[in-house]
């Protein structure tokens, strides 16, 4: 989306990997892989035990099909120290690799107290990763630092996802209406891919993200400066900073070249809006709501307020499913959204791309009042 995960190099994060694994980049992935490679290596050698033996037995005890054979009556039936054999090695096998993984399993359930926390949203079909100690929201995007441990506390408003950073070995479901967790501890900067494995749905495949990992320093100041990001734009740069910092969180529902999704597409939008011909679930337009006088003096208050409280007025022939940003996105932010929605068709071209060097000389970039 917008050339936020095209233009990620990832060419580091995967190197350094294994035939069977991406490299590993974080404190307790070896242990994952350590299991994993000793049942993988117990396989092999039962494997090759087993065709070696079958192999063997298949030349050495090798009978002509006209061969009478002759079945001695005194062929033994059991051998207890064979069977108690068999029966014991396997055993010790299977309770060596429930204690690696309940060792494994009991240390990743358990999160250290100094964990930085990050709240994460999955939602049809993105993540939010919100940092409440800087204030910030970041999506397809989560930065941590490195060599602390971070806990992700998650939950979704809609259905099952399951969050999975295969470089850090961690996995876990995201449930509706419960809180899941997951801990890690990265141990190399770099960037590494996050999914959703939650693949029982239409576009979880899409859920993509890339997790930045950057030493203690970076982070603190890159999380500093997100924090004001929007606060040092100068205004005539919001709309395009909108388009490619905030959209993504509405890209789900609301898409730019005019075809209706969950929600209504944003071409056209300020037509419609401007000319308050939209209809709401309870039979009245936007123009009863407009003019001197009305609810929405002007369209920016309408666009405004969809934003902030969505359940307010529902749009004709869609569920009143949009979630409130409000307390989510800054006052200025919102500004930057409205101003975004505002000058749709010089950010988009006709099919909803956006423009590479968008001319805004013209832009109508005020807020409220006129227009
Ligand atoms: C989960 C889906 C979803 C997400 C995410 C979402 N919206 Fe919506 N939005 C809707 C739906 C559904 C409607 C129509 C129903 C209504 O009016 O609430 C809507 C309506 C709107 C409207 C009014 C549209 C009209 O035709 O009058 C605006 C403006 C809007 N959204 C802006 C946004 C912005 C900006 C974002 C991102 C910051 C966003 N939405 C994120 C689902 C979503
Ligand atoms: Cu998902």
């Amino acid at each position: 989306m917008f050339g936020l995960l095209a233009t990620t190099k990832l060419g580091e994060a995967t190197s350094g990997g294994g035939f069977w694994m991406p490299e590993n980049a974080s404190t307790t992935g070896s242990a994952v892989d350590d299991v994993f490679y000793f049942i993988n290596n117990i396989n092999y050698f039962f494997f090759i035990l087993v065709i070696v033996i079958l192999v063997v037995f298949a030349i050495k005890y090798h009978v002509k099909p006209s061969a009478h054979v002759n079945f001695a009556s005194d062929a033994p039936t059991h051998n207890t120290p064979l069977e108690l054999t068999w029966t014991t090695i396997p055993l010790l096998i299977v309770g060596v690799l429930f204690w690696l993984g309940m060792d494994g399993y009991l240390h990743l359930a358990d999160p250290p107290d100094n964990a930085y926390p990050v709240s994460v949203t999955a939602q049809k079909w993105s993540w939010t990763f919100e940092h409440a100690e800087y204030g910030v929201t970041e999506s397809a995007e989560l930065t941590v630092p490195l060599g602390q441990p971070v806990r992700l506390l998650m939950t979704t408003p809609d259905v099952l996802h399951s969050l999975y950073i295969p470089a850090f070995r961690v996995k876990q479901d995201v449930v509706p209406g419960r809180y899941t967790s997951l801990w890690f501890e990265a141990t190399k900067p770099g960037q590494y891919r996050l999914y959703c494995t939650e693949y029982c749905g239409k576009d979880h495949s899409k859920m993509l993200a890339v997790v930045t990992v950057l030493p203690e320093e970076e982070f603190q100041k890159h999380l500093g400066k997100l924090a004001r990001e929007y606060e040092d734009i100068a205004d005539k740069d919001l709309p395009v900073y909108a388009l490619t910092r905030l959209y993504n969180r509405c890209a789900s529902c609301h898409s730019l070249d005019g075809k209706s999704g969950t929600g209504p597409s944003f071409k056209g939008l300020l037509e419609r809006t401007k000319s308050g011909t939209t209809v709401f679930t309870d039979g009245s337009t936007l123009k009863d709501k407009m003019g001197p006088g009305g609810e929405f003096e002007v369209p920016e208050n309408y666009l405004r307020d969809s934003i902030l409280n969505p359940q307010h007025y529902i749009v004709q022939n869609y569920a009143g499913t949009m979630p409130t940003f409000k307390g989510q996105l800054k006052q200025r932010q919102i500004d930057a959204l409205v101003l975004m929605l505002k000058n749709h068709d010089k950010l988009v071209d006709a099919q909803g791309n956006p423009i590479e060097a968008p001319n805004l000389d013209d832009a109508d970039i005020s807020m409220g009042a006129g227009k």
